[in-house]
């Protein structure tokens, strides 16, 4: 199949899924075409089967607002009809699946019959999407996709309350590369950061205000009263001047470091003992798989789809949203060294159920599922 693939480049976890994505359907050996305003962080090689696609967004000075879904949309179009697209397969709701119902109609009247699938993956359907200056669109092109996913039962059902929705949505779980993700020997890391033996517990997130990055730092400095600890924050966001006001605040700054946006996480996963996501939204914690693919267990809330991943006494607990003593209580139980071990094997266990050589052919199915349809639909 020829595919194209829209996403943020960035970082964030739906820009992260649909470049892996991409790259699992490439080595499958579909064609692969990302288009998007930059190089997605990535797709930073070179691949046979991949093909990047830059938006170039012109500006001009009666714009206060340069509208780049329409360059979007106009570039969805050129690609479609130069590369022979098979289908669009857009993720994140805000802009990309009504600049692709745009793109869809505009080739419509050139007898260019363009399938559309919208995966949706939580804040463009829980936060951003639900505010009514986004609603009326959003809702709109759920509806006029030829197929939508999303990426956990919770969004699902959140997607089918909060809009007016009369379109199927398939559930397909977001995934790891398991040959990527994986404990790595790491030690002289681990000592150089706990010299002397100390556990040490990590946090990823784009630290904004949905993460509560500051649950993590008061769990750590609960946690480090009792077992000798450090804390590892990695990502970098707009909350990162209160969270350093905090560590100041309580003392704890010589045993936490951030670590700002690191490409290569999984090395400091590798040497984790705990990870820690207290959210109060997640729609399915892509975060968390990394580091249980990792054999790090996870200390996290108990909202959204969190609890489709995060298996309560097993793969580490869920507590309710700001209940920082249950978070503390439940992380010095897994850091037990009677405990530890059985809760790391149990994350890696449930790690592997979400492989991406699982959950591709997922996709590839639904594609054809689409693809089906919509030849149908044009027959009739
Ligand atoms: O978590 C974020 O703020 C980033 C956001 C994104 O779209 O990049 O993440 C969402 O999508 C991820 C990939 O599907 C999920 O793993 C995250 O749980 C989800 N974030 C929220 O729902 C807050």
């Amino acid at each position: 199949m020829k595919i194209g693939i829209v996403c943020y480049p960035t970082f964030g976890g739906s820009g992260v899924v649909a470049t892996e994505l991409g790259k699992a359907l490439a080595k499958a050996g579909h064609k692969v075409h990302f288009i998007t305003y930059s190089q997605p962080t990535r797709l930073d090689f070179f691949n046979e089967h991949l093909f990047y696609h830059e938006v170039t967004l012109r500006n001009y000075p009666l714009f206060e607002y340069a509208p780049y879904e329409l360059a979007l949309a106009s570039k969805m179009v050129d690609v479609v009809k130069y590369e022979k697209l098979d289908l669009l397969h857009v993720h994140y709701a805000i802009p990309h699946a009504s600049a692709a119902y745009m793109a869809k109609q505009i080739l419509k009247t050139e007898n260019i019959h363009i399938p559309v699938i919208t995966t949706l993956h939580g804040t463009d359907i829980t936060l951003v999407g639900k505010d009514p200056s986004y609603a009326p669109v959003v809702t709109f092109s759920i509806n006029a996709s030829d197929g939508v996913t999303a990426v956990s039962e919770d969004l699902k059902k959140d997607t089918y309350e909060h809009f007016k929705i009369n379109n199927g949505i398939e559930v397909i779980p977001n995934f790891i590369d398991l040959e990527r993700f994986k404990k790595q020997k790491k030690e002289h890391f681990k000592t150089a950061i706990c010299p002397n033996g100390e556990m040490l517990l990590v946090h990823t997130s784009n630290f904004r205000k949905v993460k509560r990055v500051d649950d993590v730092v008061r769990v750590f400095h609960n946690v480090r009263k009792v077992v000798p600890s450090k804390l590892l924050l990695v990502g970098d966001g707009p909350e990162r001047p209160q969270i350093e006001a905090l560590c100041r605040e309580l003392g704890d700054c010589d045993d936490i470091r951030f670590l700002g946006k690191l490409e290569a996480v999984e090395e400091v996963l590798s040497v984790a003992d705990l990870f820690i996501m207290p959210s109060e939204k997640e729609s399915f914690g892509l975060a968390a798989l990394e580091a249980m693919a990792c054999e790090v267990p996870i200390i996290s809330t108990n909202v959204g789809g969190i609890p489709e991943l995060n298996i309560n006494g097993k793969t580490g607990f869920l507590s309710k949203v700001g209940d920082v003593e249950d978070m503390t209580k439940n992380a010095l139980h897994i850091l037990d060294k009677d405990n530890l071990p059985t809760f790391k094997k149990n994350a890696l266990k449930r790690a592997t159920e979400f492989d991406v050589t699982k959950i591709m052919p997922l996709y590839e199915g639904f594609y054809k599922k689409v693809l089906a349809k919509s030849k149908e639909l044009q027959m009739n």
